[in-house]
């Protein structure tokens, strides 16, 4: 049994992680800000996928989200209020550059100033993320992330991006969670864009590899001292029995959605070994390309929520294997349907920290959506509490078996737009009233405060 289950839940804060560990909380720019035509923002993909018939829970849209766009300041007051050191927020592409390419639009631009001169202003360290899925749509007209000129345009949104903010921003963040973008975006066609099939998902699985290089290598060149990393999904992978098959099976879902992205961008190249659908990326992949792939990263962001079971079938094409939900299984699960199972941060922080080329592990984002009530202005979501402070305590229990994690972001500030689940998950640690905008702490809140604050 490790230390830290030792610990009773009053002395298990923040301060048992060190000093020197970096606490934040996150919000991305198409869940949050709204505002999505206003102001000279360029459509992105997600403003017009959700528009698409019975494409998101409810025919819900991002259009009006939190508004954050209207609310930043009162939200970064919250965050300050919550003694939350750092923010980890999105750049909006079309925001800045309504086509993707070419013209800047000033009052993007003079937005996200105001943004992070409001964090400085209030001694909250800005964290930025390039790119949180909301690709400008121009670009998608012009094949997306399965065009490879993609490699450039996103070189110019960079270089916009480290030129204008980065005299202020430090900490940068490429890609937020390839694997997702591009399975559930071009495989699965369930996210904005909605492509099907391998035929465009395997480019853009190479071109989102080589971007997340190219944007990292962008920010050093301009700014030595600035850390960057980028942020991958990972989710613990079991299999359902012993049986090899079963066994083969999970091994090939763990290669899809735990190696897909790290492993190219630190020289080991895709695991087609274990995933011979990928086989065929190869006719992407240009000459030179293998030292284009790498990204010498300061950190690496894992984003954890839960673990999957996985079991062998014939009738899934390509993988052969199954995710069994957790409502099947009959075991403790969010709104998501996500199993709680905090072991799965423990793990996967160690699995990422076993790569000798990862130097320094965050935790981007982590938390959880459950039916949250209202009662006289107060939302008592004790189940929220119990998930962040179980997790936690693996957090602790991996920085105490000398993994390299040194961060934990709650994911997220305010409940906002859950993509295709619409606005009926609340992932907030701060409610909001979708109707009148309206902000109330959670319980959830208070509790990382005083966390924060070294008092459970
Ligand atoms: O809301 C998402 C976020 O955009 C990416 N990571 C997972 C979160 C919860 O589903």
């Amino acid at each position: 049994m490790s230390k830290n289950h030792s610990i009773t839940e009053e002395q298990f804060h923040s301060k048992n992680f060190g000093d020197d560990f970096i606490w934040g909380i996150s919000a991305s720019a198409p869940q949050s800000e709204g505002a999505h035509n206003i102001d000279g923002k360029g459509f992105s993909i997600w403003d017009t996928f959700s528009e698409r018939r019975k494409k998101i829970l409810n025919g819900d849209t991002p259009h009006h989200a939190s508004q954050f766009y209207h609310h930043y300041k009162q939200d970064i007051a919250i965050i300050k209020s919550l003694h939350i050191p750092n923010f980890r927020f999105s750049i909006s592409w079309s925001r800045i550059l309504p086509n993707g390419i070419g013209a800047i639009n000033q009052p993007g631009i003079d937005f996200y100033n105001r943004v992070i001169d409001e964090c400085l202003a209030n001694n909250i360290v800005p964290w930025v993320t390039l790119y949180h899925w909301d690709l400008p749509l121009a670009l998608s007209h012009k094949g997306g992330w399965a065009n490879r000129e993609i490699i450039h345009w996103f070189s110019e949104y960079v270089t916009l991006c480290i030129r204008t903010f980065g005299d202020r921003v430090k900490h940068w963040m490429i890609l937020n969670e390839p694997m997702v973008f591009t399975g559930a975006g071009y495989f699965l066609g369930v996210h904005a864009p909605g492509e099907k099939g391998l035929k465009k998902f395997l480019p853009a699985v190479h071109h989102a590899v080589l971007c997340q290089a190219t944007g990292a290598k962008i920010i050093k060149n301009e700014i030595a001292i600035a850390e960057v990393g980028s942020t991958f999904s990972c989710s613990y992978i079991t299999p359902n029995s012993n049986s090899a098959k079963d066994i083969a099976a999970a091994n090939r879902i763990d290669a899809l959605l735990n190696r897909l992205f790290i492993e190219p961008s630190l020289g080991m190249g895709y695991p087609i070994n274990e995933l011979p659908l990928l086989k065929k990326i190869e006719r992407y992949i240009k000459p030179g390309d293998e030292n284009l792939m790498l990204a010498d990263f300061d950190f690496v962001g894992i984003q954890n929520y839960t673990r999957e079971v996985v079991a062998h079938t014939y009738l899934v094409p390509y993988l052969q294997a199954k995710v069994i939900p957790a409502n099947k299984r009959k075991v403790y699960h969010t709104t998501m349907d996500w199993e709680v199972y905090p072991e799965a941060i423990y793990e996967m922080i160690k699995k990422m920290s076993s790569y000798s080329g990862v130097k320094k592990i965050i935790v981007t984002e982590n938390g959880a959506a459950f039916h949250d009530e209202e009662q006289n202005e107060k939302i008592n979501d004790e189940e929220r509490i119990n998930y962040l402070s179980g997790y936690l305590r693996q957090v602790h229990h991996a920085k105490a078996d000398g993994h390299k994690i040194s961060g934990y972001f709650v994911w997220a500030l305010t409940d906002n737009f859950e993509w295709t689940e619409g606005y009926y998950p609340r992932f907030g640690l701060v409610h909001v009233n979708f109707e009148t905008q309206k902000r109330i702490i959670k319980q959830s809140g208070w509790w990382y405060k005083n966390f924060l604050n070294g008092k459970e």
